[in-house]
């Protein structure tokens, strides 16, 4: 393989690799990934019970350093091949992340905004518990379990001062129940079981009921053999709008990035690099960004180029708000942020636990970008340097530039949205 500049893109011709070739390169089927000398947990998924043996995800106790520091270098035979190994990985990475945003590598789409049915006044929801396949990453399908059967569960959202009904039916072989996090509600709709309710066994229902009453980026999840159950894909965003949105930050376009690690893997909205989606604004822009992690670790989410400025944290003001590059998000909080969006390009949207983001196989996990658009920058002129789609496809993600308001794939790719179908324009 020929090099290219350090600044430059992929010269995706010389990467064409389809999803066989791309897993062998990653090594992701079935097989550990090797991180700088230790190894992530990748593998336990081919156990034929389907049980999980372990936890996938890398401690970070468990990384080792480099193998062949600067001091061991090796056979320069070795360290010649080695460099361009990680470095043709690495590019493939980052080539398969930008298909992405075209066509969905992986199966299964979560995140995805769920519209209430009103009955007499009342907002109201159906969720189902499911058991299902999840597809991680390309090729990574894990026995997951998802509300509605998708990871995160359907977006609810509602206004301070609505009253709220969510119809749940378990569909699994156990019990659950569903928590309503950082939500006032009457102490018998707090979803505990053996604390405020028995547990939904398998087969039943319970219907949930309150008036929503504190605005913020909340949360759903189980809260039932939760380290298993959350950890494998039992979780949602709850958004509750203030009744009065005078006093709100202004924002053009909202993101909401729900971080889970471990049993799934590093996961942002379900899905783990290359599989993750970009967030595209343009230049000018308020980026809201609703940050929650539902997983068991700390993961710092650092931006590149840009601040965060931190206005709420679990629906609280933050006063007077404050800017950072790198957000510690703790497990079970909800930071949201304002990003001005100021200089046009592509920049790197990571967790700062480097083992939850980057080995020598290139990234993975907890990893995106914010590509920021400008009259000279378009990512649809990135994307057509990608390995291009010749035909229409109902995945398809990117058509042109423009703002979506919804979350519809398949409505998004028949419309003029584009690359925006997973940020929501503010009306
Ligand atoms: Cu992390």
């Amino acid at each position: 393989m020929s090099q290219h500049p350090t600044n430059d893109l992929p010269t995706i011709q010389e990467v064409k690799l389809d999803r066989r070739g791309f897993l062998r390169k990653a090594g992701v089927v079935g097989a550990a990934l090797p991180v700088a000398g230790g190894m992530i947990a990748a593998a336990c998924y081919d156990d034929p019970s389907g049980q999980k043996l372990e936890p996938t995800g890398v401690p970070a106790s468990d990384v080792k350093p480099n193998p062949n520091p600067a001091t061991q270098p090796g056979t320069p035979e070795a360290v010649s091949e080695e460099w361009k190994k990680i470095d043709a990985d690495h590019q493939a990475g980052v080539v398969n992340f930008l298909k992405n945003q075209k066509e969905a590598l992986t199966e299964g789409r979560g995140n995805v905004p769920l519209e209430p049915r009103i009955e007499n006044g009342v907002k109201v929801w159906d969720l189902t518990v499911d058991e299902v396949d999840w597809e991680v990453s390309p090729g990574q399908v894990e026995k997951a379990r998802g509300y509605n059967k998708m990871i995160p569960g359907p977006i609810l959202r509602g206004t301070v001062g609505d009253r709220v009904r969510i119809n749940v039916t378990n569909n699994l072989e156990h019990s659950t129940a569903v928590h309503w996090h950082g939500i006032y509600v009457p102490n018998n709709m707090d979803g505990v079981p053996f604390v405020t309710q028995e547990p939904i066994q398998p087969g039943a229902s319970f219907t949930y009921e309150f008036t929503l009453r504190n605005s913020g980026s909340h949360m759903y999840h189980s809260h039932h053999d939760s380290a298993d159950q959350v950890n494998r894909g039992l979780l949602g965003a709850f958004i509750i709008e203030p009744a009065d949105k005078s006093a709100y930050p202004k924002y053009d376009r909202e993101v909401v990035l729900i971080m889970n690690d471990s049993l799934l893997g590093f996961t942002l909205n379900g899905k783990g690099f290359p599989a993750t989606d970009a967030i595209v604004a343009k230049k000018g822009e308020r980026l809201l960004v609703r940050w929650m992690n539902e997983g068991m670790m700390y993961h710092p989410m650092h931006l590149h180029g840009m601040a965060m400025e931190v206005f709420e944290r679990d629906g609280y003001p933050v006063n007077p708000p404050y800017k950072c590059d790198n957000m510690d998000v703790p497990p079970g909080s909800r930071y949201d942020c304002i990003i001005e969006c100021f200089e046009a390009g592509l920049w790197a949207f990571h967790c700062h636990v480097l083992s939850h983001a980057e080995n020598s196989a290139g990234f993975f996990g907890l990893v995106t970008v914010l590509a920021v658009e400008d009259e000279n920058f378009k990512v649809a002129d990135i994307l057509s340097r990608v390995e291009a789609l010749d035909v229409p496809d109902p995945r398809l993600r990117v058509a042109a530039a423009g703002a979506t308001a919804g979350q519809d794939i398949a409505a998004s790719a028949k419309g003029k949205g584009a690359f925006t179908l997973w940020c929501e324009t503010q009306v």
